[in-house]
């Protein structure tokens, strides 16, 4: 389903979306991540085979100023996993996480893994707007730059991975499809939040046209 071999290195990058300690469970580190992402742990083992492989090599980090808006502790009444209505739409509102300069929001990876990645893209950093897309932030209007990084060095097809597959995987999937990628989802390297969610974002990935290996 996916051989490395056929791969043109020269046109792809891998991305591994947001591999921070807040995302996942005890084990990696002491302690549960803020926003622990069952069986997340799981997903490290093929994510570092992953990277061995590819020659092109995106790193993103969820960065939040403290008080983000997307923390319910920035809402009055507010508990985490509740939604409310932003000015540009829904958006859930999660525990305190990846706040920058934390230990939760380093990237969980040595650095002699982390020395292969020649870009990393900060997101989430805006305290009004979320991120959960690699590409576009919540509003879908504000962009990090990524799309431009990849074309002007090449890359057409991106290679994806990491956390959380609902959310900032399956969202950072459908914005490379929709900004003229080919994209691939290594299953095995992503885990998710919430089971009915993986599924309902895996269906949606698939019929626009992400290639789920
Ligand atoms: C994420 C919720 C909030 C993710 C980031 O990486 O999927 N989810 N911030
Ligand atoms: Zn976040």
């Amino acid at each position: 389903m996916f051989n490395i071999n056929t791969i043109d290195q020269a046109k792809t990058a891998l991305i591994v979306i947001d591999l921070q300690y807040d995302f996942l469970p005890a084990d990696t580190s002491k302690d549960d991540g803020a926003l622990a992402v069952p069986g997340g742990n799981d997903a490290i083992a093929p994510i570092h085979d992953l990277i061995r492989m590819f020659d092109n090599i995106v790193l993103t980090q969820d960065w939040h100023p403290a008080s983000h808006k997307s923390f319910a502790s920035a809402h009055e009444g507010k508990a985490p996993f509740e939604t409310i209505e932003m000015p540009y739409g829904e958006q859930v509102l999660w525990p305190d996480h990846c706040v920058q300069g934390s230990f939760g929001a380093k990237i969980a990876l040595s650095d002699h893994l982390m020395a292969k990645a020649q870009m990393i893209i900060r997101k989430g950093t805006n305290p009004e707007i979320d991120s959960y897309s690699a590409f576009l932030e919540n509003d879908k209007t504000t962009t990090t730059g990524l799309a431009g990084y990849l074309r002007d060095r090449g890359i057409e097809h991106v290679v994806m991975c990491g956390l959380a597959t609902d959310f900032c995987v399956a969202f950072s999937a459908l914005d490379a499809i929709a900004l003229g990628f080919k994209v691939t989802l290594i299953e095995d390297a992503c885990r998710g939040i919430d089971p009915a969610g993986v599924a309902s974002q895996k269906d949606a990935m698939k019929a626009a046209g992400v290639i789920l290996a």
